[in-house]
C-alpha cells in the first residue's frame, strides 16, 4: 500500500489561476492537483485533494486524514492567521504535516506573517509560487518512503 498525502487548500484558492493572478500565478488548482498526482506516482506515493470555503469543513479533512493519510500538505490561506480551530485539529493529527503558501506572505502586509498553522507544521514553504506544492510533496517522500 502506498502512502497517501492530502492536499488540502483553503479559502478562496478554487479561484486559484483567476483571482489576482499577479501575487498567485495562472496555475489552476486543477492543474496543481495534477501535477500533485504525476509526481507521487514517481515518488511511489498517493495523493487526494481537497479545497473548502469552509473553515469546518477544513477541519473534518482534517479529522478524516487522521484514518487514511500519512501526511497533509496544508495551504490554509487565510485561515492560517486566523484559525484556532484549524492549529487544533492538526494537533490531533499524527502524521507529517506541511504548510505551503503559493506567495511570500513574509514580504506581504503584517497580518500575513503570524501563521496558527506553523505552530504544528513541520516544514513551511513561502514564496515558490505553485512549485511549492511539489516541493512539498518531494519533501514528503524523503520523510515517508
Ligand atoms: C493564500 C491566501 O489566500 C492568503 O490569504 C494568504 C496564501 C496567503 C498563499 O500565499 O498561498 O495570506
Amino acid at each position: 500500500m502506498t502512502k497517501q498525502i492530502l492536499i488540502l487548500n483553503g479559502p478562496n484558492l478554487n479561484l486559484l489561476g483567476k483571482r489576482q493572478p499577479e501575487i498567485y500565478g495562472h496555475d489552476t488548482l486543477e492543474d496543481v492537483v495534477a501535477n500533485c498526482s504525476v509526481l507521487a506516482e514517481e515518488l511511489g506515493l498517493t495523493v487526494t485533494a481537497a479545497q473548502s470555503n469552509h473553515e469546518g469543513d477544513i477541519i473534518d479533512q482534517i479529522h478524516s486524514a487522521r484514518d487514511t493519510a500519512a501526511g497533509i500538505i496544508i495551504n490554509p490561506a487565510a485561515f492560517t492567521h486566523t484559525s484556532v480551530a484549524i492549529l487544533d485539529a492538526l494537533n490531533a493529527f499524527d502524521g507529517i504535516v506541511l504548510e505551503v503558501h503559493i506567495s511570500n506572505v513574509h514580504k506581504r502586509e503584517s497580518f500575513r506573517h503570524q501563521s496558527y498553522v506553523s505552530l504544528r507544521a513541520d516544514g513551511v514553504i513561502a514564496g515558490f509560487g505553485v512549485e511549492g506544492y511539489t516541493l512539498a510533496l518531494r519533501r514528503m517522500a524523503s520523510v515517508l518512503t
